[in-house]
C-alpha cells in the first residue's frame, strides 16, 4: 500500500499547478489562418515548393492555391485549397515538448468548382499516426458563396522537440480540400493524483514495504533502515530519494 500524508498531497497539488503553468511556454502555430504573408491579390495565388509567400508555412510538394476572393474564408479573408494545379502539401515545424499532447483543430471544406465530389486529405505530425479526413461537396451542398466550413480535429503526442505538422491533399485535379483556421493547443500530462493519505508505520517498512511508501514530502526511502528511522523519529528523518 502506498501511503503519504495530507501535507504531501498539498505539496503535490502545488507541484501540479506549477507544471500546468509551463503550458504557456508553447507558442502555438504561426499564421494558422493563412492571413499573413505576401498575397498578390485576386481570387487565388498558386504556390509551389520554394515559395515563402505564406508566413510560417512551407509548400512541401505539388501546389496549393492560397485563396482570396474566390470564396469566403472561415476565418479572416484568406484560406487554402490543398490542390492547386495538382495535389499539394503544406507544413510547419512546431517547437514541442516530448510527451505532451497537441490538439490540432482546423476548418475544412471542399472546392465546389470541379470534381471529384469527395475531397480527401491527410494530417500528419512527426512520429505520430497520419490521419485521413474528407469532405464530400455533394453531401455538404456547399457553394463558392457559402463554403459550409466544418471543424475537424487531429491530435498527437510529441516524440521530438521539433514536430513538423503537414496537411496533404490526396485529391487529384485542381479542386481539392480547403482548409483554414488551424489552431494548435498543448496539454501537459497530469501527474498521478496522490494516494489516500495515511501515516507510515513500522509495519509498512518491513518485507520490502519501504519501497512502496513515501514520506510527507513525497520522497522515497533508500532502504528499510531509512524508512524505520522516519517512523521512529516521528517523521523527522525524511526519505532521501526525491519523487
Ligand atoms: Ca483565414
Amino acid at each position: 500500500m502506498r501511503k503519504r500524508s495530507l501535507f504531501a498531497a498539498g505539496l503535490a497539488a502545488v507541484a501540479s499547478l506549477s507544471i500546468a503553468a509551463s503550458a504557456f511556454a508553447f507558442s502555438g502555430i504561426t499564421n494558422g489562418s493563412f492571413e499573413n504573408g505576401t498575397f498578390a491579390g485576386g481570387s487565388w495565388n498558386t504556390l509551389h515548393p520554394g515559395s515563402t509567400n505564406i508566413d510560417g508555412w512551407t509548400i512541401e510538394s505539388g501546389s496549393v492555391d492560397w485563396t482570396g476572393s474566390y470564396w469566403p474564408a472561415s476565418d479572416g479573408v484568406l484560406s487554402i485549397d490543398l490542390s492547386g494545379s495538382e495535389p499539394g502539401a503544406i507544413s510547419q515545424a512546431l517547437a514541442t515538448t516530448i510527451g505532451n499532447t497537441y490538439t490540432v483543430t482546423f476548418d475544412l471544406s471542399g472546392n465546389p468548382a470541379c470534381g471529384p465530389a469527395l475531397k480527401t486529405m491527410t494530417v500528419a505530425a512527426t512520429g505520430a499516426s497520419t490521419e485521413a479526413f474528407s469532405y464530400d461537396i455533394s453531401v455538404a451542398g456547399n457553394t463558392l458563396a457559402d463554403m459550409k466550413w466544418t471543424n475537424r480535429s487531429y491530435s498527437f503526442v510529441a516524440t521530438t522537440t521539433a514536430t513538423t505538422l503537414t496537411f496533404t491533399s490526396t485529391t487529384a485535379g485542381s479542386c481539392g480540400p480547403a482548409i483554414d483556421n488551424v489552431v494548435v493547443t498543448e496539454t501537459v500530462p497530469t501527474p498521478e493524483p496522490p494516494p489516500a493519505s495515511e501515516a507510515v508505520t513500522l509495519a509498512d517498512c518491513k518485507d520490502d514495504g519501504w519501497v512502496l511508501v513515501v514520506d510527507g514530502g513525497g520522497n522515497h526511502f533508500k532502504n528499510q533502515g531509512d524508512c524505520v528511522s522516519y517512523v521512529a523519529s516521528n517523521e523527522r528523518n525524511s526519505g532521501a530519494v526525491a519523487p
